[in-house]
């Protein structure tokens, strides 16, 4: 409750607590979930949300950023799509007395009470999982054992933490080698052009695909079959989040493996508003669980997937 009377009693009609959101865009399935978890959410804790969609633009989100300051909101939260430049802004938004809370992608600065907690998934570990999945898939296969990689949005927490995990990984067994990484924005179009334009040059080469999100794994299996080649047999494919087309996908043999990410942290971050306005104190970071799906295990899980 945001409001007490003389005595410190809570009013019943006390005025709910007002919630700036930043999202940083509409580029993927997994940022779709999003979105509705914290709409569904807020609406659930009795918070008013003010949401802002800043179309992968860092820019933008100043502007809602200031815009929210403005407004005189209790709570800022930010999905940041890149990873640096935020010091300045949070200043600011620190100056004006609001707390700020960072959800899903993590960011880079030197003074970590300019936030009061970070709700997102472990990139590096995710990272970590596929390349585990690829070391156990290619165990019996001869090398040179090519890899694409297709990389999110340049600069991004989980496009530089995955692609670390996965690199660092796949390191222990040098037949396996990254022949070329592109960027691909985490959607489905930029990825089948990549993936276009990757197997024209390496086509013979690839053998497996990582793919730091399944929209752009569903855009590079178009281009595979395009190409005249099989995704899931000729190219083994792995990929990030655990969307449902990802799950059809891994049940139809096209996708071998998904690292799941979970995209439902709505519920997380109402939870850490309503404490914030508590004045309790939040733990630095908030890690929801995830899992891995294999072909071979996709179809007991599939009927329960939320997004
Ligand atoms: O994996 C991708 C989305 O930041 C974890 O962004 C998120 C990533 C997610 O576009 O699908």
């Amino acid at each position: 409750l945001s409001g007490s009377d003389a005595e410190g009693e809570p009013i019943a009609s006390a005025k709910p607590i007002v919630l700036g959101f930043s999202q940083l865009g509409s580029e993927s399935d997994w940022r779709m979930a999003n979105t509705r978890s914290i709409q569904d959410a807020a609406k659930e804790a009795g918070i008013r949300l003010v949401f802002e969609n800043a179309e992968q633009s860092q820019q933008k989100q100043f502007e809602a950023i200031r815009s929210f300051i403005r407004q005189k909101v209790d709570v800022i939260a930010v999905a940041p799509v890149v990873q640096s430049g935020w010091e300045p802004i949070l200043k600011e938004v620190k100056a004006a007395g609001i707390p700020l809370i960072i959800s899903d992608r993590s960011i880079d600065v030197q003074d970590s009470s300019l936030y009061v907690t970070f709700i997102g998934a472990d990139f590096y570990e995710e990272g970590r999982k596929a390349g585990k999945y690829i070391l156990d898939k290619t165990r019996d296969m001869a090398g040179p054992i090519g890899i694409a990689e297709l990389k999110g949005t340049e600069g991004s927490s989980p496009s530089i933490e995955r692609g670390k995990g996965f690199k660092e990984t796949i390191a222990s067994r040098p037949e396996l080698a990254i022949v070329q990484s592109e960027f691909a924005d985490f959607t489905v179009s930029k990825g089948k052009e990549r993936m276009k334009e990757i197997l024209k040059a390496k086509g013979q080469e690839i053998k497996v695909l990582f793919a730091h999100n399944d929209d752009m794994a569903l855009g590079a299996i178009e281009a595979i079959e395009e190409y005249g080649l099989r995704p899931g047999k000729d190219i083994y494919i792995v990929s990030v989040d655990g969307t449902r087309k990802a799950f059809e996908m891994l049940i139809a043999g096209k996708i071998n493996c998904v690292v799941e990410c979970n995209p439902l942290l709505g519920p997380n971050l109402m939870q850490a508003v309503t404490e914030v306005m508590q004045g309790r104190t939040l733990p630095k970071r908030i890690v929801p669980s995830e899992s891995v799906f294999t072909e071979q295990t996709a179809k007991k899980f599939a009927a329960e997937r939320k997004y």
